[in-house]
């Protein structure tokens, strides 16, 4: 085995943060290039421009901003947030992945919901979601997924609380399933029945208030400034846009025209017909492009144990749909439009019919702040197999549908129509094929740690740390989240460093 990093040659695939954060921590060892499939850097990450600002097409806030956090730190260190999210006060709120926003809940009948009722089976949501986040380790478990535990809970204890006034009972199980598709958005499922229960309490939430990157149209602004600063911060000729890879052959012995003096172990071979010969490759692509193309990416194939982590670890779909209006129809203070179906309930089979019903999976509305900034608009939250529907549809069918139904919501037939649609299809993405992972049913964190091992794996094997893998996936308890995506490329580049930096072992005669 040897050490030393001078003269190493490091490829990593995938310009998000997590390939950025590794190509930043690697600067210096050896030569280092970044290959990205697409034109622009950030992933997942990705900030548009529209209306009179911006638009995040992917994620959208800091989860957690408090020093651990080191998208936070890094933001921070960059000048790129606003003064209210620095505040040490937001920087110590622990709202456990759901912040609280001044809200109005719209029901399907074209009225504002009574806020006691719909705070009172908010409650009840939050408590036992608080109690399904407790069964890491329990062997004997009351359901497999969150969803089933959550139903089962519900079934127990409506009845009870409705105190026999049936509308009262409808309602609570109403609001209730509304929750339910929050949390699809929030893990990015189509169903919390694929959620796996023992590993759900295994995420860990970071105090502070979520916070945004400001939204003004100048142009470092927007979550993207974030990325486009890492990259700036890179020597020049690091990172390579438009360079989609299309094979990664590994355990080779490949040498270079003119150079037969020296040997690597990888070979990375582009889309355009390109190829790289590198001794280290820190993968970073989304675990939907693994779940696709592991089979045909990857020569020889990866490992049984790997390929079992990709395909049971889950990969949903979560989008955004931008509505912007010549003038608001909300209260200036309201910042979340709640969509409640006051049909539905969570003990009841959901719908089936995409086309007739894509739209009720819908969870409502945040408004974007200030609206100096951004226009009047709004941004809804869809989550699961809708979402991906939703994806196939032209702008003017959406635009068309979101316009219906707000005017049911508001009871307002004459309810003008948004003005510009804006959507992420994050599922048709080819690059990314969904928007981020969960722990699915039969799946569990030591499949996170799996999906992370270097390749080869035999501790002895002369060329160690042929592949590297980071990626938001592959980070056991921040997985789904920017933080677990920079943090993971950390991890992979200190994992090099270290390697280049141990002595090189006398040789085995
Ligand atoms: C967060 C948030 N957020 C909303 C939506 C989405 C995501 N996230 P990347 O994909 O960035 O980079 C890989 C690159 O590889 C990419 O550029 C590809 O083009 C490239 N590539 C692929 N194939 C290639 C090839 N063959 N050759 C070359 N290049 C190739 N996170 O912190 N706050 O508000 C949101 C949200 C709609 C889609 C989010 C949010 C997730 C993050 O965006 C995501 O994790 C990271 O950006 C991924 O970075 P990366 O580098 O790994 O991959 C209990 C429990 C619950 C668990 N969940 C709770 C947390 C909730 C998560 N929050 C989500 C909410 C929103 C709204």
């Amino acid at each position: 085995m040897e050490g030393g990093g001078s003269g190493r040659r490091v490829v990593a695939v995938g310009a998000g943060l997590a390939g950025l954060g590794a190509a930043r921590r690697l600067c210096g060892h050896g030569s280092l290039l970044l290959l990205e499939a697409a034109g622009r850097v950030g992933g997942r990450v990705c900030t548009r421009p529209f209306a009179s600002g911006l638009a995040e097409m992917g994620a959208h806030w800091i989860h957690g901003p408090s020093p651990g956090n080191p998208v936070f730190q890094l933001a921070t260190g960059y000048s790129l947030l606003g003064p209210e999210a620095a505040r040490e006060e937001n920087q110590q709120v622990e709202v456990g992945g759901h912040p609280f926003l001044p809200s109005v809940t719209y029901g399907s009948s074209g009225k504002a919901l009574s806020p006691t009722a719909v705070s009172e089976a908010r409650h009840l949501f939050d408590t036992l979601l608080e109690s399904a986040r407790t069964f890491q380790g329990t062997k004997e478990l009351p359901a497999p997924s969150v969803g089933q535990y959550l139903r089962g809970e519900i079934a127990q204890r409506v009845p009870a609380l409705g105190e026999g006034r049936e509308d009262a009972r409808r309602l609570q199980l109403a609001v209730l399933a509304a929750c339910l598709k929050l949390e699809c958005c929030i893990s990015g499922t189509h169903s919390m029945d694929l959620v796996a229960l023992e590993p759900f309490g295994e995420y860990v939430s970071l105090p502070g208030l979520d916070c945004t990157f400001p939204g003004g149209a100048s142009s470092c602004s927007g979550y993207s400034s974030l990325p486009d600063c890492m990259l700036s911060a890179l020597p020049e000729g690091t990172v390579l846009l438009n360079k989609a890879v299309r094979t990664i052959q590994w355990k080779g012995s490949f040498r270079e025209e003119g150079d037969e003096a020296r040997n690597f172990p990888v070979r990375v071979e582009c889309e355009d017909g390109d190829a790289f010969l590198a001794d280290h490759v820190i993968v970073t692509v989304p675990l939907g492009f693994l779940k696709e193309h592991h089979q045909d990416f990857f020569q020889p194939p990866l490992p049984q144990r790997k390929v079992e982590a990709i395909r049971r670890l889950g990969f949903g779909t979560n989008n955004k749909i931008f509505l912007e209006f010549e003038k608001p129809f909300w209260d200036p203070q309201q910042q979340l439009l709640e969509v409640v179906w006051e049909d539905e309930s969570p003990l009841e089979e959901p719908r089936t019919d995409l086309e007739a019903n894509w739209f009720k999976k819908l969870i409502g509305f945040v408004v974007l702040q200030p609206p100096e900034q951004h226009g009047h608009v709004l941004c809804g939250f869809i989550a699961g197999k809708e979402s991906e529907y939703m994806e196939t549809l032209s702008d003017e069918e959406v635009l068309g549908t979101m316009t219906r139904l707000l005017r049911m919501l508001t009871g307002n037939p004459h309810l003008p129509a948004p003005r510009s649609v804006l959507r992420s299809r994050w599922h048709s993405a080819p690059y990314t094929r969904g928007s981020y992972s969960y722990v699915a049913v039969g799946s569990s964190g030591d499949d996170i740690d799996a999906l992370a091992q270097p390749l080869p794996e035999d501790p002895e094997d002369p060329r160690p740390l042929q592949l590297l893998f980071a990626g938001e996936a592959t980070h056991r308890t921040f997985y789904s989240t920017t933080h677990g995506a920079l943090l993971s490329g950390w991890r992979e580049a200190e994992r090099l460093n270290q390697f280049f930096q141990a002595p090189s072992p006398a040789p085995r005669l």
